[in-house]
């Protein structure tokens, strides 16, 4: 039985709006993201500047819906995709009930955390929860000194004169083993409006499923590369078709996708010796698919090199940036 989406009848008490998540590339926000949504919205990995759009992720729980915002990291731009993605952070803050400002608990900050920081005290008022993030990393001490850095931190940048009272809270977590995960769903949504739900119950994301399938080739394509190589990996679905004449309870879904990447020399690493890295990279994209969209796929990848479009406005346009 389907129901229909009735956000009429939720109590009158409940909290419904956005939240986005900020931080310098690498800091954790994609993997919370998943941590609290409780499935994978977002991929992730150790390479920095692995999130390049926006990904919605929606939080349930009684008495509030959360809705995740994930974003780029933010840094210093050194490309023109550098800078459109710095762009879209920066607008998505302005659209949002509250922020989430990751700091990895692991590393000193930083330069980047002060210019973020910066920037969210322009941001006129709107709650700023600090989230000192992968607690699991270092020892209790460390993390006790990380929450009075990151504290001292919002007291001097979001202070009295920048008509803030610092940090409206700073909350350790650890999104890897599941610590102090509900506290931060909880302390955000402090910071919603009263509002129904805005997404129907048990929807997660509102990510269409071929952008999924093409972040999933591309999470499986950054493993194992080095230095400058995932960045300049991008991923294009081409076509996604149930496989004709299945029996209909087996049935197959043909996958036709593009890996971009922007010299012959990485088209060669990508490939690996004799296929062996395409391979590698095919099976495991199937794998994780397969569990997405709960059927069997024939994957068919295809590796092209697309020259410095990191910095090509034309070439940007046509990879969706
Ligand atoms: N140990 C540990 N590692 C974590 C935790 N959260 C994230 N990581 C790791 O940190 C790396 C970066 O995580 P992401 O979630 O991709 O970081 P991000 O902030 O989304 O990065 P960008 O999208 O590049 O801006 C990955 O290797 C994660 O596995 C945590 O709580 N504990
Ligand atoms: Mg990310």
């Amino acid at each position: 039985m389907t129901t229909l989406f009735d956000p009429s009848n939720a109590p009158e008490d409940f909290r419904a709006g956005f939240v986005s998540l900020v931080g310098r590339p690498n800091a954790g926000k994609s993997t919370l993201t998943n941590a609290l949504v409780g499935e994978k919205v977002a991929i992730t990995s150790s390479k920095p500047q692995t999130t390049r759009h926006t990904i919605r992720g929606i939080v349930h729980r009684e008495g509030f819906q959360l809705v995740l915002v994930d974003t780029p990291g933010l840094h210093r731009p050194r490309t023109l995709l550098g800078q459109r993605l710095n762009d879209l952070v920066t607008q998505t803050l302005g659209e949002v009930d509250a922020v989430g400002f990751c700091i990895p608990a692991d590393e000193k900050i930083g330069p980047g955390d002060r210019y973020i920081a910066s920037q969210l005290a322009l941001l006129n008022r709107k709650p700023v929860i600090a989230l000192v993030t992968k607690t699991d990393k270092v020892k209790p001490d460390a993390i006790a000194a990380q929450l009075l850095a990151v504290t001292a931190l919002g007291d001097k940048v979001l202070g009295p004169e920048n008509q803030g009272a610092g940090f409206a809270a700073v909350v350790p977590v650890s999104a890897v083993q599941g610590h102090q995960v509900e506290d931060v769903a909880k302390v955000l949504s402090e910071r919603l409006p009263l509002s129904p739900p805005l997404y129907p119950d048990g929807e997660l994301t509102d990510e269409p499923e071929l952008t999924m399938v093409a972040e999933l080739i591309r999470e499986a394509a950054l493993e194992g590369v080095r230095d400058e190589l995932p960045h300049s990996v991008a991923v294009v679905v081409d076509e996604m078709n149930p496989r004709e004449g299945r029996p209909a309870d087996r049935p197959l879904l043909d996958i036709h996708a593009n890996v971009f990447v922007e010299r012959d020399s990485q088209k060669a690493i990508i490939i690996g010796k004799g296929g062996s890295r395409l391979k590698a990279i095919g099976s495991q994209a199937r794998g994780s698919i397969e569990k997405l969209l709960g059927t069997a796929v024939y994957l068919d990848l295809r590796v092209k090199v697309a020259k410095e479009w990191q910095r090509d406005p034309k070439q940007l346009g046509r990879l969706g940036f």
